[in-house]
């Protein structure tokens, strides 16, 4: 009876830290790994398989009713679809599923299982339906990779917007934000590159690994010699056919695949084109390297002299005139690694919008689509060292947690305030300075760096003195003393210090135009239109992201009087990922959301054990405790009066009940339910209620069935 009645935390009447991580790890002692605080769903990582998938149990949470089944993350796939059908409750018919939780705590895992079991909801069109379930191995092999918190770590964040006909899928859009595009290049101590990698040299035939120019992994750079044990391989190489199917199955054609996969491979060349000086000025490949120059320039269908040159020097135009500058060999390093971060990074740009072609709903114009969005990011992280990888990750992470303190805390507390509810504050961990400590403009984290990065001269360390400057007195930052630009954010779920080194060059993310030009002209098709793509600025390939892209490029033009051709400026990162992270949330602002919070149960990814500290401090910067109370004593559903009256006025059978606060009550008043207050306004409920009214409105439903059935037998019987 204990663990039943804890199977709600929200319903607990008397609660502390202890009695909640308590109650949190006797459950998941048991296996039981899903707990609700209301209508938000905990989730804690098992680490191992469970038998909680099958079929039955998937069948048995369709359209099921919350409290007489366990907590199941298949429980909030049909609450989102039964919501966006119009089903529960009231309010907008677009849903979203935010999923959060540290790196590894069960996220992307979590995803699937949604995106499964509301494919096995509104079964509709069974191709399309497993064309929507193969996107994520597709985009798993290319944008997850092992890190030291997680084997199979996201390393891009994605919103999956599924679009819905009435009760049926007709396509899918994914967003993209950021994908982590440095560790084409390098890979810290105990992590590896993008899985694909490793899936195409383990799984690939001998005529294919001859076609496509692949040699032994461990000859690789870029895969730092390290490759895996025969288990492993076989694992890999399972998996590649596994990406190949998708992409057959999503709809990729075979040419496509092919230049895809010719472009990996020049891309683990390229790792290995090593310079050195000569006895004049300029730069030459070492011999040993010459080999891996022509087979880059073949794979990536290039003129050998001409990827060449656009590693050893730079051509600049100004005033007219062009300027040769040649390379030291750090610069051509640089340039080496650059064009392979490029090439990967729109390789997957490419995945993304290709996919949504061919997912896009095929539907009239004026036919009207509802969505339900789920959201999977990349965790909060904090490594050994932490780069501008993690400051954006983190970043992200704080956008969600605010959004999640936004819903549940300040939204409902100040309806409770506008509408005159009796109300008792709760309050919480705003994350909001942290925030403003990022974004406050002309000067914030962002903004200093985005200034920083327009000086070609400024330094890392100029811009980490310029932070220390400015923030030093601020109780989310501290200064760290050391030769190295380090500085230290206290972010919402815990410090964490990153060292400034490249910051402003990966946030000036820029390839010269030289580079862009080889590859417009290369003879691989898909090659040449990723970099025509932007050239063009047709907007064909990712229409905002373009957009964007033109208007950073503008921006910085102007800024620079710099002439156009000398440097091309793909985006402003960090903004960039800020501008495309403010426009899903405004998106998200106006939807219904729903919450998975997923709990790490410990560091070393290991099942049935709980470190009790780093549970502990995961439920307390979610604001756990804080989100039980508001759950229990507060009113998490909020409909208008007119909402209210218009859908439940069935209840009192008077269809022409006029829309006020008199009918709402009238209509409640024909009920048991209890417990609901009245504002003026809207009616305040609890959670449950929802429920409880949906029940009601199917008892009458079916008693109407019943009527009609009697009353169509009997005209039957009197003919
Ligand atoms: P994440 O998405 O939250 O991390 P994942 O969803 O990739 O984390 O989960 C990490 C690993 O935990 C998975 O590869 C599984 O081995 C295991 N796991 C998670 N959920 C389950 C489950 N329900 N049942 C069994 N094993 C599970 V990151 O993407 O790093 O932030 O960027
Ligand atoms: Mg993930």
């Amino acid at each position: 009876m204990e663990v039943l009645l804890n199977e709600d935390l929200a319903a607990l009447s008397d609660l502390d830290e202890q009695s909640l991580f308590e109650s949190l790890s006797q459950r998941f002692r048991q296996d039981r790994i899903y707990t609700y605080i209301g209508d938000i769903l905990v989730a804690i990582n098992p680490f191992k398989y469970l038998p909680l998938y099958e079929k039955e149990v998937s069948e048995s949470y369709k359209y099921h009713e919350k409290t007489k089944l366990p907590p199941h993350i298949f429980a909030v796939a049909d609450r989102a679809y039964q919501s966006m059908l119009g089903r529960l409750a009231t309010g907008p018919r677009n849903q979203c599923i935010v999923i959060s939780g540290e790196s590894g705590a069960g996220k992307t895992e979590s995803t699937k299982l949604l995106l499964r079991q509301i494919m096995e909801l509104c079964r509709a069109n069974s191709q399309l339906e497993q064309q929507i379930l193969q996107v994520n191995p597709l985009l798993e092999a290319f944008g997850n990779a092992q890190t030291v918190m997680n084997d199979n770590s996201s390393r891009f964040g994605k919103y999956i917007q599924l679009r819905f006909h009435n009760s049926s899928v007709k396509g899918a859009k994914i967003n993209e934000y950021l994908l982590e595009k440095s560790r084409v290049v390098h890979q810290d101590e105990g992590e590896r590159n993008f899985h694909i990698f490793y899936c195409m040299l383990a799984g690939i035939s001998p005529d294919d690994k001859d076609m496509y120019g692949l040699l032994d992994p461990t000859q690789y750079r870029y895969l730092n010699g390290r490759y895996g044990s025969e288990d492993i391989v076989r694992k890999w190489g399972e998996k590649y056919s596994e990406v190949c199917n998708a992409m057959d199955m999503v709809g990729f054609e075979e040419q496509e695949k092919v230049d895809m996969m010719t472009i990996l491979a020049g891309i683990l060349s390229l790792g290995n084109i090593m310079f050195e000086p000569t006895e004049t000025d300029a730069l030459r490949v070492t011999d040993k390297s010459m080999g891996w120059l022509k087979a880059t320039a073949g794979q990536f269908g290039v003129q050998e002299e001409e990827l060449l040159r656009s590693l050893t020097c730079t051509l600049s135009v100004t005033r007219g005139e062009a300027i040769r500058r040649l390379h030291n060999q750090q610069q051509a390093e640089d340039a080496r690694d650059s064009i392979a971060k490029v090439a990967y990074g729109r390789v997957f740009g490419w995945i993304v919008s290709k996919v949504n072609e061919l997912l896009a709903p095929n539907v009239d114009f004026d036919v009207e689509l509802s969505e339900i969005g789920i959201l999977d990011i990349f965790g909060f992280e904090n490594f050994a060292v932490n780069r501008f990888e993690q400051l954006c990750i983190n970043l992200a992470n704080e956008q969600l947690q605010y959004f999640f303190n936004h819903h549940i805390f300040l939204m409902e507390q100040n309806e409770y305030k506008e509408e005159g509810i009796e109300w008792e504050s709760i309050s919480f961990k705003d994350n909001k300075p942290i925030l403003d400590l990022f974004l406050t403009k002309p000067i914030g984290i962002l903004s200093l760096l985005d200034e920083q990065s327009a000086f070609p001269q400024a330094s890392d360390r100029d811009f980490v003195d310029k932070l220390n400057s400015k923030f030093k007195s601020s109780p989310h930052y501290e200064v760290v003393r050391s030769h190295s630009p380090l500085f230290t954010v206290v972010h919402y779920a815990g410090k964490v210090q990153y060292n400034g080194l490249g910051f402003l060059e990966k946030n000036r993310d820029t390839i010269p135009a030289s580079i862009r030009s080889l590859f417009i002209n290369s003879v691989t098709p898909l090659l040449s239109l990723l970099f025509a793509a932007t050239i063009s600025r047709t907007g064909t390939l990712m229409p905002r992201k373009a957009k964007l892209m033109q208007k950073a490029d503008d921006n910085f033009n102007s800024t620079r009087k710099q002439s156009v051709g000398a440097q091309f400026k793909i985006m402003v990162s960090v903004s960039y990922l800020q501008h495309s992270l403010a426009v899903l949330m405004e998106k998200m602002f106006v939807a219904s959301p729903h919450f998975v919070r997923c709990i790490k149960p410990n560091g070393s990814k290991l099942p049935d054990q709980v470190d009790n500290k780093i549970v502990m401090d995961q439920l307390r910067y979610n604001g756990l405790l804080e989100t039980i109370r508001i759950r229990r004593d507060g009113f998490s559903w909020r409909p208008s009066f007119k909402e209210f009256a218009q859908r439940y006025n069935i209840l009192l059978i008077k269809p022409d009940l006029p829309l006020t606060k008199e009918s709402c009550m009238s209509i409640l008043n024909t009920t048991e339910i209890h417990g609901w207050k009245c504002g003026s306004s809207r009616m305040f409920f609890k959670y449950w209620h929802q429920e409880e009214l949906a029940r009601l409105l199917e008892r009458l439903g079916k008693a109407a069935l019943v009527i009609q059935k009697d009353y169509r037998s009997l005209r039957c019987r009197r003919k």
